[in-house]
């Protein structure tokens, strides 16, 4: 059986939807934050990087929400959470999944720990400062990629979508939230009323407003 390590509304969000909506056995490990607990020598072991989530399927020990999520994606091809290999959705899937795991949402760790690329409390609020307008830009991209609809790809859901809604909901308490966009912001009430999604905010104990 699968295990994910995860805290609530960390990065181990999306894997968890996706370990959902395959209606795979799995067990939820709980990685509590409030102790360190991703610092912890027997963590370290899973997740060298010290971050959430980690996932262990049999041997395989992963880190790294993308990777974790096309694994899921993988191993249950019938759950369609990705596009088949070969295809033009394929590509434009990895486009968006790149896009997102490797611009918006370091962006939004640049936001939340602005203390480790800043030497002072004035450096550390500018970083964040920054990266809250460039996140700006970032979601008017996305604005635009989902105004057609109803999924990010068009007709199909992918796991994109709650990935997507994941990096949105951490901007949430943004001057200009995500939910704010003439597009994002249908788009975000729509997934957030999916069932795997819905269920996955319930048994993280995530209140409304969920983005
Ligand atoms: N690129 C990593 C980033 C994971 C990440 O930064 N997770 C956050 C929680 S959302 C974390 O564990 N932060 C704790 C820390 O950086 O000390 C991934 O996608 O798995």
């Amino acid at each position: 059986m699968m295990k994910l390590y995860y805290f609530p509304g960390n990065a181990s969000f999306t894997p968890h939807v996706l370990l959902s909506e395959t209606g795979a056995d799995y067990e939820l490990v709980l990685v509590d934050r409030n102790v360190d607990a991703h610092k912890s020598a027997e963590y370290l072991e899973l997740n060298p990087s010290g971050r959430i989530p980690a996932l262990i399927d049999d041997d395989l020990v992963l880190f790294e929400t993308a990777a974790i999520c096309l694994h899921i994606a993988d191993k249950y091809p019938e759950s369609r959470l990705a596009p088949v290999v070969g295809t033009t959705e394929r590509s434009e899937f990895h486009k968006w999944l790149f896009y997102m795991a490797t611009t918006l949402q370091p962006e939004v760790l640049l936001y939340y720990y602005g203390d480790r690329h800043a030497v002072t409390e004035d450096g550390t609020a500018a970083v964040k400062a920054a990266a809250e307008v460039r996140l700006g830009d970032m979601m008017a991209i996305m604005d635009k990629a989902v105004a057609e609809g109803p999924y990010l790809l068009g007709q199909d859901y992918t796991l994109l979508d709650p990935y997507l809604l994941m990096l949105c909901r951490w901007c949430r308490n943004f001057a200009q939230p995500p939910t704010g966009y003439a597009n994002l912001g249908p788009y975000l009430e729509r997934l957030s009323k999916r069932s795997s999604i819905a269920n996955t905010f319930a048994i993280e104990g995530i209140e409304a407003p969920y983005v």
